[in-house]
């Protein structure tokens, strides 16, 4: 039976409205499929293949961004994810990821050191864990306790380069938009919805360059790197944490888009947001947000010019998206 014969059936008969409101119906359906997008295009060309590779087969959302977030982990040649990463102002690489899926379960690790895969340790803590996060030592221990290799303490040949030329002034500086270099990536944060509607977020990171040992960022701490609600969306941030943080970023977006904010008006809420409260100058600083709704439209926003991000959907194509931002 095709669709005018079923219109006929149901008594509806073949009128223009009753057309034009199936027409309709079958965009909102072709939005709510799976999607994924993920912070920074140049990682997202990658990461967001592994995750469509999930997706499309049918595979869940929380699937979808470990796997995707993962292949950012395993590349020892990005600066700012994983053990290739650069490292903290002692010379030890620390790492801080976070996982939640559509049942408002979360997993986090933060400070971990010597373990190829923060996000998967994210998602054991979430899975086997009466916590939701652990940290240091301990996140250690419980990583290599659920199998998990002990890997070298070395840094990769280009962090020990960018370390060693720090170390000649050892001066904190975050660099603005270092991640857009030739073979620089950043922090990955990625948001997911799979063919069941359902939405789970990952993110990832080595943290700001040169942090302090033992500082912690935005990116393992839910609500501030990374939110999900299943009845409304999912964000995740990028950028100098400690201004995520300040005002609870992640969440805030989502809570925009409950208001009926739209996901880019939300990130743009949010980041006007760091830049009225920011105790510091916020030339300094960038900001990166992302954002997906149920109905799969997706937005994100910047504090400066230079971020972008990576969408995947439909035919799998990956489609790259230059953010707005607010300071001109
Ligand atoms: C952090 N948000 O640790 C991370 C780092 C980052 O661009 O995203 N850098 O603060």
């Amino acid at each position: 039976m095709n669709r005018r014969e079923l219109l006929k059936f149901l008594g509806l008969g073949t009128t223009v409205i009753g057309l034009r409101s199936i027409a309709k119906a079958d965009n909102f359906k072709k939005k709510s499929g799976p999607i994924v997008l993920s912070t920074w295009y140049n990682q997202s060309v990658t990461a967001n293949v592994a995750a469509w590779n999930i997706l499309k087969s049918g595979g869940n959302a929380l699937d979808a961004v470990e796997a995707g977030v993962q292949v950012s982990e395993n590349d020892v040649e990005n600066c700012c994810v994983g053990l290739g990463a650069n490292p903290d102002r002692e010379g030890n690489v620390t790492l801080d990821a976070c996982i939640m899926n559509h049942r408002f379960e979360i997993g986090s690790v933060a400070a971990l050191e010597r373990i190829k895969s923060p996000i998967h340790t994210a998602r054991l803590v979430m899975e086997k864990t009466p916590h939701v996060m652990l940290v240091g030592q301990g996140a250690q221990e419980f990583a290599l306790a659920q199998g998990a290799i002990l890997e070298k303490a070395e840094l990769s040949e280009h962090a020990q380069k960018a370390y060693t030329e720090w170390l000649k002034k050892s001066e904190y500086k975050p660099i603005r938009n270092i991640e857009k270099g030739e073979n620089n990536h950043d922090t990955i944060g990625m948001v997911a919805m799979d063919a069941n509607g359902n939405l789970s977020g990952a993110c990832t990171t080595s943290g700001m360059a040169f942090k302090m040992h033992g500082r912690v960022g935005d990116s393992p701490s839910i609500g501030a790197g990374l939110y999900v609600d299943n009845e409304i969306g999912a964000a995740t941030a990028t950028g100098n944490g400690e201004e995520v943080i300040r005002i609870c970023g992640s969440f805030l977006v989502v809570e925009l888009m409950r208001q009926g904010h739209s996901p880019e008006q939300a990130c743009k809420i949010a980041t006007e947001r760091i830049r009225s409260r920011t105790p510091r100058d916020h030339n300094s600083i960038q900001i990166g947000f992302i954002a997906i709704n149920k109905k799969g439209e997706y937005g994100g926003y910047a504090l400066h010019d230079g971020f972008d991000f990576g969408v995947t959907e439909l035919e799998g194509k990956t489609q790259q998206v230059k953010s707005k931002f607010i300071v001109k």
